[in-house]
């Protein structure tokens, strides 16, 4: 392997992402033959001695309690941020104009509003930007793109993707603070629907083309929780639950649902899509296999094959271990960083960019929206 370049890397934010990121910068140039090694160059979060901690585990060479002095940094190519959702937008707005590559946790903005100002930032700038949507890197996944971009699918009829967690189900879960901001509206900006749901859009988007419009319903069950900032009782404004119908550019109807009132499950996200020819279903807790009916099989042992998506021959597989041993989530970040630094050295950008980001950020808009009006609702293009 030829010598790497260095890339200079200042993460935001030390929580779960933080390390699923930082697990991925020193993983992808061991196992993938890209150009670049990141060098883990700063750590940032305000607490001074947790993010000190942080940055020695991981092996950054320093730490910041301001995230203005990371971007300012000259030694720094690239800030990640791995912040919580209400951080997005104006780290990386200023990162971008200070000429730095941007990587952004999922969702990309709160709204499609902000999300659509991050998106202009970078692209004035003309600098990399990459999302975070990392199930996209699903080996199982990436072989089920290839299947339908070789069209063994024929016309698609139909879509669907469920998302169910359990874990807010208990009223005495306060919301806010650290751990628990997804269930304070000011910092996530919404539920389930940009958290869990945005993942089964961000893939469905990537599969099956621009969704049209949609019809929706959210409820939020538990009306108030002790916020841990405040210590006051305050009333929830985050979505629970939320389900929607759709139709896609392609002509396919589908039904997405995410939730974290699905008791027993804990990151159950489904897809199947059928097609004219063949159809494909797939799930996380089983993430190695890819389940896919061809209706071009002879007909007396025509069947669903559950392939066990770990050959050489597979997508990602041949750089880990040997056939028939599987990799897990971990892995999904390794990808997505390797699939960034390769397309860096050619001068590409790795997806989904800022302005994919946004698509998926218009159809939870739309999904929030609809379920106010009642109505149906168009999704803007981005
Ligand atoms: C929420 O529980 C959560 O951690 C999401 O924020 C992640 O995006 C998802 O991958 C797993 O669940």
């Amino acid at each position: 392997m030829s010598k790497k370049k260095d890339l200079n890397v200042g993460i935001v934010g030390y929580g779960f992402m933080g390390r699923t990121h930082s697990n991925a910068y020193l993983q992808a140039p061991r196992f993938f033959d890209v150009a670049y090694r990141p060098v883990l160059k700063a750590a940032c979060a305000r607490n001074a001695d947790r993010v000190k901690g942080f940055a020695e585990n991981w092996g950054y060479q320093s730490a910041e309690t301001d995230w203005r002095a990371l971007v300012a940094r000259k030694d720094i190519d690239l800030i990640d941020i791995a912040s919580p959702n209400d951080t997005h937008a104006e780290i990386a707005i200023a990162a971008a104009k200070a000429g730095k590559m941007v990587l952004c946790e999922k969702p990309l903005g709160r709204t499609a509003e902000e999300a659509k100002a991050m998106v202009d930032a970078v692209e004035k700038a003309k600098v990399p930007n990459m999302v975070w949507y990392n199930y996209r890197r699903v080996p199982a996944v990436v072989l089920l793109k290839k299947l339908l971009d070789e069209d063994r699918f024929g016309r698609i009829f139909h879509y669907r993707s469920q998302f169910l967690q359990d874990w807010t189900i208990s009223q005495d879960l306060p919301q806010g603070g650290e751990g628990l901001w997804r269930l304070d509206s000011a910092v996530a900006g919404s539920g389930v629907t940009g958290d869990l749901l945005a993942h089964n859009v961000d893939m469905a988007l990537w599969l099956n083309g621009p969704i049209t419009e949609i019809s929706a319903m959210t409820e939020t069950f538990v009306k108030q929780r002790k916020h841990n900032l405040t210590g006051q009782v305050e009333p929830v404004k985050i979505d629970d639950a939320s389900a929607f119908l759709c139709r896609f550019q392609n002509g396919s109807l589908a039904l997405f649902e995410a939730t974290r009132y699905a008791r027993g499950h804990k990151a159950l996200f489904t897809l199947e899509i059928n097609g004219e020819r063949a159809s494909a279903a797939w799930d996380l807790h089983d993430l190695h296999r890819l389940n896919y009916f061809d209706h071009g099989d002879e007909g007396q042992l025509r069947g669903w094959k559950s392939v066990h998506i770990t050959d050489g021959d597979h997508p990602y597989m041949k750089n880990w271990w040997v056939p028939g041993l599987q990799i897990g989530y971990e892995h999904t970040f390794i990808h997505q960083i390797a699939d960034f630094l390769v397309a860096l050295d050619g001068n590409r950008t790795a997806a989904p960019t800022f302005r994919d980001g946004l698509a998926t950020d218009y159809v939870t808009d739309a999904v929030l929206k609809s379920a106010k009006t009642k109505k149906w609702e168009a999704v803007p293009a981005a």
